[in-house]
Order: structure tokens, then C-alpha cells, then sequence
């Protein structure tokens, strides 16, 4: 079976640095995925994508070395299997807040007796080769998101669910879960404090802590900490950025149409 090149930096205590594909089309992915990062992640939950999206852009993301991963909408063991038989290599799963919902998380992404994967492996066999099914329990990663109440107060027992690979930081929903708003970058003291103990409680655990950002300056900062799956930046926000910025670099022009505020 082709490795996981992901799950091959952690065992060595290596970090991955990712990238955000929300678009539904197989060339933002190709595009996103000849930029050198390590691994990309088609994020069905909260991007315009849905499953007939995401097997052309698994197949646009494997003309590069880079590892997919899929951000399933909700923490449903038929979309997990789906994607994975589609040939994700990991599975980011959100709002996991539990022991229980975890255990499911992990169920999903693992063929028995670890799990209760149900086998039907297609475009994977292309993939990852025809051994796939022997190996795939080792090489599939199961991440699961902590980002609720509930979760930041269970933390300690879903990071110890056997079988969980990474806990990954939504920094967003982890800002309302504890009052703020829905900033991504987050200097509130209260979302430093809450992403450190998360990050300690997976070291703790010996699994890997991930963060999604939008900068280059907390991707850094978060690889500085000992995060080891950071995401920093995402296509629709790539794009939008850049040329918000190209626009106000102009001069004796005024734009008709005003760029939109915000970013994520
Ligand atoms: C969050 O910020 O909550 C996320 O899930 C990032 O995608
Ligand atoms: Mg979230």
C-alpha cells in the first residue's frame, strides 16, 4: 500500500503543514496541490462541496505526492467509509465531544475487528494499491475536532480514545464555545490558554495536536509550540486575499464594485 507520507512525519515527531480546498472543482485542488504542502483537506462540512465533488479532486490532489484528507460534514460512519473508499487518506472529523463520539470516529475509519469499517474499497484500489485492505488500518489517519464546550471539557478522554491519530483545533467554534467571537487567529487570552491545554492534553496522550489558521504568523507560531498538523490557508481565502490586495495596490483607478469585508 502507498504510505501515508502524513502519518510517517508524526511517527518520526515530524510536523505537516496543510492546506483548505472549499471550492468544488478538481482544479483549485490540483492547483492547491503543486503549492508544497504536505497534505490537503476537502472540507465538506462547511465547503461548497459535496460527495460527487470530492472524488475528482482526491484524483486531481493524487497527480502530486500530497496526502488528502476529507473533513466529513458531521460524524457519520457512512460518509467516513464513502470518502475513504474514494481514497482520502484521513479523515478530519468536527465537533467530536465525547469518549463515545470519538469511539465512533475511530470505528468508521477501521475495517474489523478494530472497527466496524464495512469493505468496499474503490477508487482506493487505484490509489493506494491492491493490498490496501490489509494495511489501511495503520496507514488511514483518524483525526477528530475539539471545538465545542463539551469537548474542551472531556478533552482528556477523547485524546486518549485508542485509535484517534490527531486532535485538530477549530479555532473558531473553539472561540464561541467559550463566549468570544468567531475570530481564526486568536489572541484572546482565554482561546491561548484553552488551544495550550488542548495541545499539552495531546502530548500528554502521545497523539498529535492540529490547528487550522489563516496566516503564515500562526501557522509558525502553532510549529513553534509543537502543534504537528497546521493548516494554513485555504483557496477561496488565497484567492480573495490576493486580490483584494492587487486591487489597493492600484492607483488613479476607483473600483466600481467595492471588495468585500472579512476574511473566514
Ligand atoms: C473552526 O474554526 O471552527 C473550524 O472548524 C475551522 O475550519
Ligand atoms: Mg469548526
Amino acid at each position: 500500500m502507498r504510505i501515508n507520507r502524513v502519518k510517517q512525519l508524526w511517527r518520526e515527531g515530524r510536523p505537516a503543514v496543510g492546506g483548505w480546498l472549499s471550492i468544488p472543482h478538481c482544479l483549485p485542488a490540483e492547483v492547491m496541490a503543486h503549492t508544497g504542502l504536505d497534505w490537503l483537506c476537502i472540507d465538506m462540512q462547511h465547503g461548497c462541496i459535496d460527495y460527487a465533488d470530492t472524488v475528482p479532486m482526491l484524483t486531481a490532489i493524487s497527480t502530486t505526492g500530497v496526502t488528502p484528507f476529507v473533513r466529513v460534514p458531521w460524524n457519520e460512519p457512512a460518509m467516513i467509509m464513502k470518502v475513504l473508499d474514494a481514497g482520502a487518506y484521513g479523515v478530519i472529523v468536527p465537533m467530536v465531544s465525547n469518549r463515545a463520539e470519538a469511539e465512533r470516529a475511530v470505528a468508521a475509519c477501521r475495517y474489523p475487528p478494530a472497527g466496524m469499517r464495512s469493505n468496499g474499497p474503490n477508487r482506493v484500489l487505484l490509489y493506494a494499491g491492491a493490498d490496501y485492505q490489509k494495511h489501511a488500518n495503520a496507514q488511514i489517519a483518524c483525526v477528530v475536532m475539539i471545538e465545542t464546550p463539551e469537548g474542551i471539557a472531556k478533552l482528556d478522554e477523547i485524546v486518549s480514545t485508542p485509535g484517534v491519530d490527531a486532535a485538530y483545533i477549530g479555532p473558531t467554534d473553539l472561540a464561541l464555545a467559550l463566549g468570544l467571537p468567531p475570530v481564526m487567529d486568536n489572541d484572546d487570552p482565554q482561546h491561548v490558554a484553552t488551544v495550550n491545554r488542548i495541545l499539552d492534553a495531546c502530548n500528554r496522550h502521545g497523539i498529535v495536536a492540529g490547528i487550522h489558521t489563516s496566516s503564515s504568523k500562526f501557522t509558525q507560531r502553532y510549529l513553534d509550540q509543537g502543534f504537528r498538523m497546521v493548516m494554513l490557508g485555504a483557496d477561496r481565502i488565497a484567492m480573495a486575499n490576493f486580490m483584494k490586495a492587487e486591487v489597493a495596490r492600484l492607483t488613479g483607478w476607483k473600483p466600481l464594485a467595492p471588495a468585500a469585508a472579512g476574511g473566514y
